[in-house]
């Protein structure tokens, strides 16, 4: 019934209303004459995005004149989400839209739910980007983020009976929203061919086949300032001249469209299987695809914002241009610059590394050796001929230049080299040697990390070059993750802290520690947390059929799968704590602390024994919820498809979380700062951003146990030496599992794993063996500070308080000064 008015970007309800109503009926996507909570999500989302498109173009019109230094942040994961309650939240337009939506009978929370999560990401490294987006966007700095538009994102969770189950995320099933196609930002990509030398020696890459990469923009809302940025996604296409109309009028339909199904290919789903030669090959595919594409645009941004730079001025190039690799995923962006530069545009050697040495920096995200990537050199020849004969000339330089440089350090060479011909037989390319050798700045996630990467697994190359290291601690967008997510608990900080800054400047929190004592702060804090934990319990209800107890202690460990991660080492604790319930007398049980147990991710679809961890938490849960003996003191949930609105309904309403991987194995970890910001207490090691966290929150306040990073390869040693005497507790609690007790799932192999001496993933190397005394001390520690309501309130307050240094504001500002040499550049 609201009148249609095509009233784009007004504040007003009314406006809005009748532009919610324009975009229902003039960019219809729905047969008229219905408005179901569907249409009308996909129509007020249209009509939030006229805001955003009026931003973005401002924003972009707004660099090109003043021609600021750019960062443009390359990554093949981005998990961005929902978009409509950040975007209405950060153009401060919250209240307008739910008024104007109950025009038409409904809640903007409802409405918001409608929207499916671009999952364009795996884990940490995703959500990471996408919360440096934000602070990009917020902190009005002229940087973009440059993505693949995957057709499906990461695979959606069942658990079904024999475990979970993979299928296609179709959140482009109708269509996003928020993605703007433009059609006039394409770029040939070219994969395959030959390298041709012409007569002057020139050397240029042709044949093979050739593709376009398609431009896609998601506009990037700043919290509460004009600039919108971009995350320019790239999609694959083949043309009308790639069809072959004969042969399929000669129903030799497959074969006439061959190249349309192989562009399909490269952006339909994110990390496809790599155990086959083909999979490998579209990997390797993807990566080409997103650096090639990204550094062309690049290019023609900077001959655009000045035309005479188009030929000369290359040496301008670094201080207009900043690449940050997100990972080695994006490492082909080092030769393909090079090749452009050189191919194309006609620079010499010298001049073409000393623009892209000074223009690539490399963010190393992982110690793990698995996933240090190496790619086959016959696969990089085939594929991108030309490239692999750049990365051979960097390889060879770096050589002579250590051998002629540093003669101490030639029996290092071998290992530093970005070429390892160790193997005769499977010559690859080692792509973090890559980024270290050909970027200006290499930086971890976390100050333990950074120490590890110079102490350790680059500390040959930081005696060639001290100056090139660098830590940034990883941060999370405040904005999404308490402002947005925990609107209760949001509105008790702005009330104490007598200002809603906080949300722009972290720091701020910390006027909350003299508060800390304060009842009223504590009966408000308590009220919002039970709201949150109510909300939580709701969603658990709908999504398992599980009832919890919102009195009972919440306690969540949600992250990807993996033996490092040791969601295996939680579960043989809730095992333990079961098994001594049930030998409790029902006056002992009187005293015990009710929990609830809720443990969240996603395994690789090949990774097994990820896949069993699932499998034993579901099994451990439908024994434990149905036993009527222990059932009112202890429940396990697995919640299945955990993914970024599933992480804003869960960390809200979280008491204790569990980060408790392997001291050193984890780079980071960003789900901790998540839960600490919104007043849950944590359980951990001293692993990744741990460390700095409860240095930050006090020691008090967090709950440390097990072996330190430095003590984990003597324990190795130990195991090995047989001298790892194990815990009468951690026996009960495998035995347990081994009795079939759980049902008769075969837990042989997992168990196993956990057993022996020695070997990668057998002889319990990630050693939860030697941390499960002190994992089960430190819960009992947990158990008696809850009995303690005051206490552990004041302890939620004092964690929220110490979370300032935590916001990614502070990570990308500190990018910015330290690596990128930018700085804000606000639409006036
Ligand atoms: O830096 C973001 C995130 C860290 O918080 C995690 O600790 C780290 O595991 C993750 N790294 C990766 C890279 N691959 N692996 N494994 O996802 O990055």
């Amino acid at each position: 019934k609201v009148k249609p008015a095509a009233t784009p970007g007004s504040a007003d309800p009314a406006a809005i209303a009748g532009n919610i109503s324009y975009h229902a009926q003039y960019s219809p996507h729905f047969s008229p004459f219905a408005f179901g909570p569907e249409q009308a999500f996909f129509s007020t989302a249209e009509s939030v995005r006229d805001h955003l498109l009026q931003r973005w173009n401002d924003t972009y019109v707004h660099f090109h004149k003043t021609d600021p230094k750019q960062t443009y942040y390359l990554s093949m994961e981005y998990l961005q989400g929902r978009a409509l309650s950040n975007a209405v939240g950060s153009l401060g337009i919250t209240g307008a839209y739910a008024e104007a939506l109950k025009k038409f009978g409904y809640e903007l929370e409802a409405i918001a739910g409608q929207e499916r999560d671009a999952a364009l990401g795996n884990g940490g490294l995703g959500r990471l980007a996408s919360c440096f987006l934000d602070s990009m966007a917020t902190l009005n700095l002229p940087a973009w983020g440059y993505g693949l538009r995957y057709r499906y994102g990461l695979f959606k969770q069942i658990i079904a009976k024999e475990g979970q189950e993979e299928f296609a995320e179709d959140w482009l099933d109708k269509f996003s929203p928020w993605e703007i196609v433009r059609h006039d930002v394409v770029y040939p990509i070219r994969f395959f061919g030959h390298v041709e030398i012409s007569p002057d020696g020139t050397r240029k890459w042709a044949g093979g086949e050739v593709m376009s990469a398609l431009a896609y923009d998601v506009p990037i809302p700043g919290y509460k300032t004009k600039n919108a940025i971009s995350l320019r996604l790239w999609d694959a296409k083949a043309t009308a001249q790639d069809f072959n109309l004969f042969q399929f009028n000669d129903g030799q339909y497959e074969s006439a469209a061959q190249l349309h199904s192989r562009a399909q290919q490269i952006c339909a789903v994110l990390y496809p299987g790599d155990a086959t030669e083909e999979g490998k090959l579209l990997r390797l595919k993807q990566q080409y695809f997103l650096c090639s594409a990204s550094l062309q645009d690049i290019i023609f941004r900077f001959k655009e914002r000045k035309p005479d730079r188009v030929s000369g001025k290359w040496s301008e190039f670094p201080s207009k241009v900043a690449v940050q690799m997100n990972d080695t995923h994006p490492t082909l962006a080092i030769p393909e610059l090079m090749r452009l530069l050189m191919d194309e545009e006609g620079l010499g050697w010298d001049e073409a590394w000393d623009v892209t040495n000074k223009t690539v920096a490399y963010t190393n995200h992982t110690v793990l050796p698995e996933a240090l990537e190496k790619w086959s050199q016959t696969v990089m020849r085939k594929l991108l001929p030309r490239h692999m004969e750049i990365i051979e000339e960097i390889d060879k330089r770096f050589r002579e230049m250590v051998i002629s440089t540093r003669k101490d350090m030639e029996g290092k060479i071998e290992s530093m080299r970005v070429l390892d011909n160790s193997n005769p037989e499977k010559p690859v390319v080692r792509m973090a040697n890559l980024c270290v050798v050909s970027s200006h700045t290499v930086n971890g996630v976390a100050e333990l990390h950074s120490n590890i990467l110079k102490e350790e697994l680059f500390a040959d190359y930081v005696s060639i070059w001290p100056k090139k290291f660098q830590n940034k601690t990883n941060g999370i967008t405040p904005r999404r993750w308490l402002r947005f997510c925990n609107p209760e608990l949001s509105e008790i900080v702005t009330k104490w802290l007598k200002t809603d800054q906080w949300t722009s400047n972290l720091d701020l929190l910390i006027g909350l520690r003299k508060f800390a004592d304060d009842e009223k702060l504590h009966a408000e804090w308590a009220a919002a947390k039970l709201a949150s934990k109510k909300r939580l319990a709701k969603h658990v209800l709908d999504v398992t059929g599980v009832t919890i107890d919102p009195n009972s202690l919440f306690d969540i460990q949600i992250k990807r799968i993996h033996e490092y991660k040791r969601q295996l080492l939680n579960i043989l604790g809730a095992v333990y704590r079961y098994k001594k319930l049930k030998e409790m007398s029902a006056e002992e049980k009187q005293k015990v602390t009710p929990r609830t147990v809720m443990v969240g991710g996603k395994a690789f679809a090949t990774y097994t024994n990820a896949k069993r961890i699932v499998k034993l938490v579901n099994d451990v849960g439908a024994v434990v919820n149905n036993d009527p003996d222990v059932n009112k003191y202890l429940k396990v949930v697995f919640i299945p498809n955990y993914n970024v609105s599933v992480a804003e309904v869960l960390i809200p309403g979280s008491e204790l979380s569990q980060h408790i991987s392997t001291a050193g194995m984890e780079a980071s970890g960003t789900s901790n700062m998540k839960f600490s910001l919104n007043g849950c207490l944590i359980i951990g090691t001293l692993d990744g951003a741990n460390v700095e966290i409860r240095e930050e929150v006090g020691q008090d306040n967090f709950f440390l146990f097990g072996a330190k990073a430095d003590q984990i390869a003597g324990l190795r040693k130990d195991r090995e030496n047989g001298l790892f005497k194990p815990d009468p507790r951690f026996e009960e609690a495998k035995q347990l599992v081994r009795s079939g007790a759980f049902g008769s799932y075969d837990y042989t192999p997992l168990l196993d794993s956990l057993e022996g001496n020695s070997g990668f993933g057998r002889g319990d190397y990630f050693l939860v063996g030697y941390d499960f005394p002190s994992y089960i001390e430190a819960q009992a520690r947990v158990d008696e500070a809850y009995k303690d309501k005051k206490r552990w309130i004041k302890m939620s307050i004092l964690n929220t308080a110490g979370s300032g240094k935590f916001s990614s504001d502070r990570t990308i500002d500190q990018y910015a000064k330290e690596i990128w040499g930018i700085t804000a550049s606000p639409v006036p």
